[in-house]
């Protein structure tokens, strides 16, 4: 069936066979077939609609996935095997959106899949930005930053003829609304809703990512969070998150009246989640449009306040978002009546400068805002919400307990084992039948061939056959040789120091020098990095710089790059992980306990039969309880430890430098073989940090990292007690499953039939 429709769609468009189709045109008549089919597929209904509104959606490439969704895969793989070609090549012409950060937007995109496989009525709503977060290219052992264009004449975007009037002070912009499917496994589907604008002008862009940030009409959706360091780009995000929430709020008012709904019912049959704070904006907005429609502003401010729910996906203070009433004033300043009526109501039933939603400096604090004028407040793994309610929303927890839940994260399956992995899943299947794929919990069934040597040894002929996949993929991509047959160790996500990528960085010093002592390592050792770094983070570039020099000096040493390699790979992005989490051995997650809170990087790891190094932290705390002490490795002080050492503001990272052996590490940083190879600047202002600074107490559990690594490494050499371990990781992880986390969104907050 698929071959002769594929065949028919080449035939009309280029006159072509299969077998004398290039790449391309494959590609473009694949997305063809993929869109009728979705179209036979219908879309999921019911009289209540979830909006999932988020300034990011990090969906990746997206042919695999649809076709696999769509029940296509199998199919489509042995027919352009039969004809010659390849799917695996014909993906790579596809462009990686990168509509996104990191975890949350990556989240997002997860939760969307799972939304439309579990048949429920509800669609992503968020912008369509031209060039997504910036191309990361390496040049001098230092991150630089270039556009990155991902939208073709032929997409996945389709474009509808919805437009809306978004007015700003002094102007006014008309949006268009693109839609995506949104292909649910073996189910009808669901939509990602991106806002436009016609106006927009991509010859901005001159050099890098640099840009005019005051002409609004032409730059407002050319990137992901424009550089936020100076008020110019922080005024543009306030353009870019009320064009995202007005056009959502605007959305849902046309699709309810649509389909004859009584505003005044609205909480009835509209649900709003606010992704972190970016589309807080959508409660003064939907309030405004209600009161346009004659509903008074009590009542409207009742009604939303029923609609919204509001997910936190951080507790770092920086990241909190408190806008400037001067910079709102500037941009929306139709809002202002709005949220000072909202703060004075919280102001007359509270006496709590701390719940206030505008603060003495004159700034909204958007979280507030969601907690006072939503229905739910959730965190996304167990500890995170513990801390939420005990620490860091305290207040809100006290008078509000009932708002407040957990929703432990989850990763969808289809593009996170069954794509990625194909070669294991297909084998679980083997094992264990197909009702793992859309009941995750059945993965535990795996469980019972613990001690089965057969089933042992395959799974680690899969791990190596994925192994030497990656091997090819890194020589291609980056021109890197890596031995397929080390240990991989892998940490892949945003740089950020609460992640501690440093901390890796200083545990490869102390292997390199190690080695240069004469002590050998058993199994060689290939540690992977991938990370972007906010333009404005100096540190964390710093971090970058560090990471690349150390691969540098590395790979120039004769003897220690027997033993040891390090690998940074540039522009690491969905499907980079995609192709990195099946192989590997080592899966880093070392965040400092309590600030990381959930990751999800973590669960794919896991799904992959990687084992954890990693921290009692976010969704690590869960692991643990799944897998066992035996199955995971634990090192680092507790989140209470650490929260205790910031309240009392006793930690010191000079004391620990002091100690003679982390001297050592600290201070190759600024080696001379570092600054033969590096930047002065760069490394100093990291070293200063470490010693000076230290804000993520990374020599508070350097030691403790070092010792538990070092023992991870040496049970890999008993390869069978390493790969029951595996096994039980693999089966665990079923808890996992953004099917479960979705399930547990809907039955406490959403609601949906
Ligand atoms: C990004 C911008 C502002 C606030 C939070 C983020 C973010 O990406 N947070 C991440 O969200 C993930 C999904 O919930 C979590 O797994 C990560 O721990 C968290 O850092």
């Amino acid at each position: 069936m698929v071959e002769k429709k594929l065949a028919e769609i080449l035939e009309k468009r280029y006159e072509k066979t299969i077998k004398e189709a290039s790449n391309e045109e494959i590609y473009l008549a694949l997305l063809e077939l993929t869109k009728k089919s979705i179209k036979n597929k219908g879309t999921n209904k019911g009289d209540k609609k979830l909006y999932y509104i988020s300034a990011e959606f990090l969906i990746g490439k997206l042919l695999s996935n649809n076709l696999i969704n769509l029940g296509l895969y199998d199919d489509v793989k042995k027919t352009l095997a039969e004809n010659g070609k390849d799917l695996t090549e014909i993906e790579e012409i596809e462009l990686e959106p990168s509509l996104g950060n990191g975890g949350l937007g990556r989240l997002a995109a997860c939760f969307l899949d799972s939304i439309a496989t579990l048949g429920l009525n509800g669609d992503g709503v968020g912008l369509n930005y031209h060039f997504g977060l910036f191309k990361q290219v390496f040049k001098d052992n230092k991150q630089d930053t270039e556009k990155n264009p991902w939208i073709t004449k032929e997409s996945w975007l389709n474009k509808t003829d919805i437009k809306f009037t978004v007015p700003f002070a002094g102007f006014n912009v008309t949006s268009t609304l693109y839609d995506i499917d949104v292909t649910g496994y073996n189910q009808a589907c669901n939509k990602l809703r991106l806002f436009d604008i016609d106006t927009i002008d991509e010859t901005l862009v001159e050099d890098g990512i640099n840009f005019d940030k005051e002409d609004i009409k032409k730059n407002l959706t050319l990137f992901l969070y424009p550089d936020d360091s100076d008020d110019a780009g922080r005024i543009l995000r306030i353009y870019q998150q009320y064009f995202m929430v007005s056009n959502a709020a605007q959305l849902i008012l046309m699709e309810a009246e649509e389909n004859g709904y009584d505003l005044h019912k609205l909480n009835e049959h509209v649900v709003i989640q606010i992704n972190d704070t970016h589309p807080s904006m959508v409660i003064p907005e939907l309030i405004r449009l209600l009161g346009i429609k004659g509903i008074p502003m009590k009542e409207a401010i009742d009604i939303v306040s029923k609609t919204c729910a509001y997910t936190n996906h951080t507790i770092l203070a920086e990241a909190l978002e408190k806008w400037p009433i001067d910079f709102l004033q500037k941009a929306v300043p139709q809002l202002l009546p709005i949220i000072r009526e909202l703060d004075n109501q919280v102001r007359l039933k509270y006496d709590d400068e701390r719940v206030y939603i505008i603060d003495d400096e004159k700034r909204v604090h958007m979280a507030n805002m969601d907690i006072h004028y939503g229905f739910s407040v959730n965190g996304v793994a167990a500890l995170h919400t513990e801390i939420l309610e005990k620490v860091e929303l305290k207040p809100f927890y006290d008078i509000y307990p009932e708002k407040f839940n957990n929703k432990t994260n989850g990763i969808t399956f289809r593009r996170w084992l069954l794509h990625c992995n194909n070669e294991l899943a297909n084998y679980i299947t083997e094992l264990i039948g197909e009702d793992y794929k859309t009941n995750a919990d059945k993965l535990q069934d795996l469980g019972k061939f613990v001690n089965d040597k057969a089933v042992l040894n395959k799974l680690a002929e899969i791990k190596q056959h994925n192994k030497t996949a990656l091997k090819k993929y890194i020589k291609e991509t980056e021109g890197i040789d890596i031995d397929d047959h080390s240990i991989f160790d892998i940490q892949i996500k945003r740089l950020h120091e609460y992640k501690r990528q440093q901390m890796n960085v200083l545990y490869i010093i102390n292997k390199y020098l190690e080695i240069k002592d004469g002590k050998y390592p058993t199994t060689p050792i290939t540690m992977i990095f991938g990370a972007k770094a906010a333009p404005a983070y100096i540190i964390a570039q710093d971090i970058i710089h560090a990471i690349l020099c150390l691969q540098q000096i590395i790979d120039n040493d004769p003897v220690v790059s027997k033993y040891l390699k390090v690998v940074m790979v540039e522009n690491y992005n969905v499907t980079k992980a995609s192709k990195l989490i099946p192989a590997c051995d080592v899966s880093e997650q070392i965040s400092l306990a309590s600030k990381e809170a959930s990751g999800t990087g973590n669960m794919k790891f896991m799904l992959n039969g990687a084992l954890t190094l990693g921290t009692e932290d976010g969704a690590n705390v869960e692991i643990h309880q799944l897998v066992g002490d035996g199955n995971i490795y634990i090192f680092g002080e507790s989140s209470e430890q650490v929260i205790e050492h910031y309240e009392k503001a006793d930690y010191v990272s000079k004391e620990y430098y002091e100690k003679e052996n982390i001297k050592e590490l600290v201070d190759f940083l600024v080696s001379d073989e570092m600054l033969a190879v590096g930047d002065e600047e760069n490394l100093t202002r990291l070293w200063k940090e470490l010693i000076n600074k230290d804000w993520f107490m990374t020599l508070l559990d350097i030691e403790d990292y070092i010792k538990t690594k070092e023992q991870v490494f040496k049970d890999y050499e008993d390869r069978e007690a390493w790969n029951k371990k595996v096994l039980v990781n693999i089966s665990k992880a079923g808890f996992f499953s953004s099917d479960r986390t979705i399930a547990e969104y809907n039955r406490d907050i959403w609601k949906l039939k």
